[in-house]
């Protein structure tokens, strides 16, 4: 009995380590064409937004990394995707100036074209939803202070938001928060909070320059900065580095239930997952 119950835990013991070695925090995927944004498909799959070359057309597309480790083509044919985000198992995908909306056999559409947007679209950043479908579309404009955010509803209608705030220099990326605020970090390195009902902005940080993603895990934020190739964490107005000498760290998300922050390194084509 007692060799069958040291059996049993043996077994037990084994199986445990094995799911262990499973696990893909700190996981490098290599191979991509310019990587800029990931979101996490509703089997677990991390999708990746591949630019291939900048300004060129039809070489973009969405790649997805499966939960066994192998990478696939979803969509091809694009412009140069940036921002992704799942929602009622679409992915809608900023392209350059127009967003289109992918579905997850691969074919893709034009969901919002450029001259439905109250401004001239320039450079399609970061896109994120809120629970009823209002995407929200970063423009990062000249990089200096010309960009813009804007609101796309589902019934097709689009608001420039915060218009003439002087906080709103370059956004790049948006993370809605309980669906009434906007959290923005610009490319000129303010870290932002924006009410989406009162339309107010407030500054939550600063120093991040060359700001792309963000990611909240309870109370913490966690930022890139895309020309520092760092990744920080930002928590009661305390600023911290968690992970460092990215080439180019572009838009991350947290996927996993929260566990893993993907990394997109744009310059050297990789994807890193990081247990938190
Ligand atoms: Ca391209
Ligand atoms: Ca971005």
């Amino acid at each position: 009995m007692n060799k069958i119950l040291q059996n049993l835990f043996l077994i037990i013991l084994v199986s445990l380590t094995l799911s262990g070695c499973g696990s893909d925090s700190n996981k490098k995927y290599e191979g991509f064409m310019m990587p800029e944004s990931v979101a996490e498909g509703p089997d677990g799959s991390i999708y990746v937004s591949e630019i291939g070359e900048r300004d060129i057309d039809k070489d973009g597309k969405i790649s997805k990394i499966n939960r066994d480790g192998t990478i696939e083509t979803v969509a091809s044919g694009l412009y140069d995707p940036k921002g992704i985000v799942f929602h009622n198992d679409k992915l809608y995908v900023t392209d350059r100036d127009v967003v289109i909306e992918v579905d997850l056999d691969g074919t893709w559409q034009v969901y919002a074209g450029t001259m439905l947007f109250p401004k001239v679209p320039v450079f399609f950043n970061d896109i994120d939803v809120s629970s009823n479908g209002t995407l929200y579309v970063s423009d990062t404009g000249d990089f200096k202070e010309s960009g813009f955010i804007f609101a796309v509803k589902p019934s097709g209608e689009i608001d420039l938001l915060f218009e003439g705030n002087d906080l709103i220099k370059a956004p790049n990326g948006v993370l809605v928060l309980e669906d009434s605020k906007l959290l923005i970090v610009d490319w000129a390195g303010d870290l932002l909070e924006g009410d989406l009902k009162s339309q107010e902005i407030k500054k939550l940080g600063e120093g991040f320059e060359g700001g792309d993603g963000l990611a909240i895990k309870k109370d913490t934020i966690y930022i890139s900065s895309w020309t520092k190739g760092t990744i920080y964490s930002f928590k009661n107005g305390k600023t911290k580095v968690i992970a460092d000498g990215f080439e180019a760290a572009a838009d991350i998300a947290l996927v996993h239930d929260n566990k893993v922050l993907v990394v997109p390194d744009m310059k050297a084509g990789s994807v890193t997952f990081i247990g938190i």
